[in-house]
């Protein structure tokens, strides 16, 4: 698509800004919408979100001196105006791709990131530790944390607005409201938000009433004091104590976020404010691109899509993810491969269909997580906690506590914030939550931040856990009916049987072998090849099905006959079972997907060691520096880490060649 970028091409830095006067600065949000919109629907990214935040962005560069006044964004998806404001233009057309831009702010990337975030509801704590640093220092740069009204439905946000009430420095947050988390927003805030919303929308109405009722001739002041009662009536409905003014802020708002003028207006004067503020701005999301405003849930998270008519291709978005209404909830009757999402929607809706006791959960990622055919079918049953993955599990532990059957779907990712509530709530008690971990490995486009790969490491050490990894459809289904009905734990039958993880990639389930649904046996896993004169057995986490099926075949044609072994179980392991594997072959390895310290190979081979077992291990993972790295679709990344099909194949048939070496020399010599 075209579009004009004379302006914007004029901006090398905030500073530009200063020159333009405000026509300039509306046709230049005018373009920046023009060039994300363009960008977005080549390579993907958040739309809505960003769409929504353009005038803020210009305002907030306009009046602040970044870098050296500091602007933190809270999530980072909002970031793209900021960026082309920031000299970045040159590289957006790479925006989000191996290499280019990234789609959040980094440190290393600009000097005018001020912080990395990706994960939601840092803003305010990291802003705060900015500020009271700067304080100490002596130093007079501005601090300002740009928050969504999704992002402040998580706890942390709250816990950095209570202290900094406490500690009274002059911090702006700004409260970017545009109704809408990823689906509408949830909760008390959200209610509280629209009602202070309704209190501007009152403030408006009485100005223009009083002017209008005082021109009336003759009534005018009789009229104007009968209806001074009324508004008291009417005020008392939307005047509140404020919850920000009670916390030890100052507020203004809310004003309207698409006034390039106003918003500036607002900003300078804060400016000079020497106590923490709140500026709750209103925004619409999806503002300018007529398809995101209609539906700014479909256009929050998008994969390429055309311009002009909207409509999303087939690489990736959350559009696909509303497609889950119209799937068949047996598969095999369709004859497109669900992705593991998917397949766990369907397979968690069977589960409650047949048990009145499973419930789902969701931190705010009702669509993402597959869950809104179980939205539609059992209202009562699922929660939306608003983005509080914390309170999501020890919410769930209550349920359990309570003889519900729980399910917290959530992303590998954003659970790394639950973990003490995973052991402290969950695990201490054996309490019989599932969480559902999609994104589990490699995920594509979003970078470091949302990489699912620390789960295993994270978990594994956890008492009373139960960690599974399907490879398949039905497999995942097999796995949750698993969890939900028994799974052998301490106290097996009465329904209490400990916490189960389930993790899936952000991937398309792999074409069904009968392997697949074989029943489960605990702590083994199962054999999708095995033959009589195998040398070599791959042990693989179960995403990386069609890889290790890939590099098995490859290492086949190379002459060295190779097993597969599916894990199923990361935890708990029957290990005479592995044991005896590790006896059985030439080499062993185990293939992973999440990172390798603290991985199931590191443990696998720890075994080996303890078991003096014949076999060699190789353990092939995710290293530490691969998130340096992590731009890029999961193929291209699961390449790049060496964890495709060539790229184990290699690893192994070097491997096997260096055995064969080793061996023939012991061999000479003995000779
Ligand atoms: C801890 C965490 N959980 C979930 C997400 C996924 N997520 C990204 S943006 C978003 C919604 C944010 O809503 P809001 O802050 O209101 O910003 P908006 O997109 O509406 O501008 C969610 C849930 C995340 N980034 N971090």
């Amino acid at each position: 698509m075209q579009h004009s970028v004379s302006l914007l091409s004029q901006i090398h830095g905030p500073q530009d800004l200063k020159n333009f006067g405000l026509k300039e600065l509306n046709a230049l949000a005018a373009e920046i919408r023009e060039c994300i919109v363009a960008a977005v629907s080549q390579n993907g990214g958040h739309l809505a979100s960003n769409l929504g935040v353009v005038e803020l962005s210009i305002a907030l560069h306009r009046v602040f001196n970044s870098p050296e006044d500091t602007i933190i964004w809270d999530v980072g998806h909002q970031c793209y105006a900021h960026k082309l404001l920031t000299g970045r233009l040159g590289g957006f057309s790479r925006l989000r791709k191996a290499g280019g831009l990234a789609g959040f702010p980094k440190r290393s990337e600009s000097p005018h990131d001020a912080f990395n975030t990706g994960h939601a509801s840092t803003s305010i704590s990291a802003a705060l530790g900015m500020l009271a640093a700067e304080h100490i220092l002596g130093g007079k740069r501005h601090v300002v944390a740009v928050i969504g009204d999704g992002a402040l439905t998580g706890g942390l946000a709250y816990e950095a607005l209570s202290h900094a009430g406490q500690l009274g420095l002059p911090l702006i947050v700004i409260l970017n409201d545009n109704t809408m988390s990823i689906s509408p927003n949830v909760g008390g805030l959200s209610k509280y938000l629209s009602r202070l919303s309704m209190k501007a929308k009152y403030q408006t109405f009485r100005r223009h009433f009083d002017d209008m009722a005082k021109q009336l001739p003759f009534i005018g002041d009789v009229f104007f004091d009968l209806v001074v009662r009324l508004k008291r009536a009417v005020k008392a409905v939307f005047y509140t104590d404020n919850f920000f003014v009670d916390l030890g802020f100052e507020y203004v708002g809310p004003i309207e976020g698409h006034h390039i003028q106003g918003l500036m207006e607002v900003l300078e004067d804060v400016r000079n404010l020497r106590r923490p503020v709140v500026i709750h701005v209103i925004t619409r999301k999806g503002k300018g691109y007529g398809f995101a405003e209609e539906d700014p849930g479909s256009y929050h998270g998008v994969g390429s899509f055309s311009v002009n008519d909207g409509l999303v291709g087939d690489r990736k978005s959350t559009n696909e993810v509303s497609l889950q209404a119209k799937l068949p909830r047996d598969f095999s009757q369709s004859n497109r491969e669900p992705s593991f999402t998917e397949a766990f929607g369907a397979a968690l809706l069977g589960a409650a269909g047949r048990n009145s006791r499973v419930a789902a959960l969701t931190a705010a990622m009702e669509k993402g997580a597959g869950l809104s055919l179980f939205k539609r079918a059992f209202p009562e049953r699922f929660f939306d906690v608003g983005i509080a993955e914390e309170h999501a599990v020890t919410f769930a532990a209550g349920l359990a506590a309570r003889g519900l059957k729980p399910v917290a779907a959530i992303y590998a990712t954003f659970i790394q914030r639950s973990v003490d509530q995973i052991i402290h709530d969950t695990a201490l008690q054996n309490l019989s939550v599932v969480f559902a971990l999609d994104r589990a490995g490699f995920v594509g486009d979003d970078g470091e931040t949302h990489q699912g790969l620390f789960d295993i490491a994270l978990f594994r050490p956890v008492p009373n856990m139960t960690i599974l990894a399907p490879a398949g459809e039905s497999e995942l289904r097999l796995m949750l009916d698993w969890a939900l009905v028994d799974n052998g734990g301490a106290f097996a039958g009465n329904g209490a049987a400990g916490p189960v993880m389930i993790r899936y990639p952000k991937a398309r389930c792999p074409a069904e072998v009968p392997g697949f649904s074989l029943p489960l046996e605990k702590g083994r896993g199962v054999w999708l090849r095995r033959g009589l004169k195998q040398r070599v057995c791959l042990a693989f986490t179960g995403s990386l099905y069609r890889e290790a099926l890939d590099a098995a075949d490859r290492l086949g044609e190379r002459g060295i006959e190779t097993d597969l072994y599916n894990l199923r179980f990361l935890k708990p392991v029957d290990e005479d079972y592995l044991a005896d594997i590790m006896n059985r072959y030439e080499l062993v390895a185990f293939i992973e997907e999440g990172i390798r310290s603290g991985g199931f190979g590191e443990y696998g081979a720890a075994l080996a060691r303890q078991r003096n077992c014949a076999a060699p291990v190789e353990v092939l993972a995710v290293e530490e520096g691969a998130l340096e790295q992590a731009l890029g679709t999961r193929e291209e990344l699961l390449r790049l880490n060496g964890l495709d099909g060539e790229g184990i194949a290699l690893r192994l048939e070097r491997c096997y060649a260096e055995l064969l070496k080793n061996a023939e020399a012991v061999y000479d010599k003995g000779l």
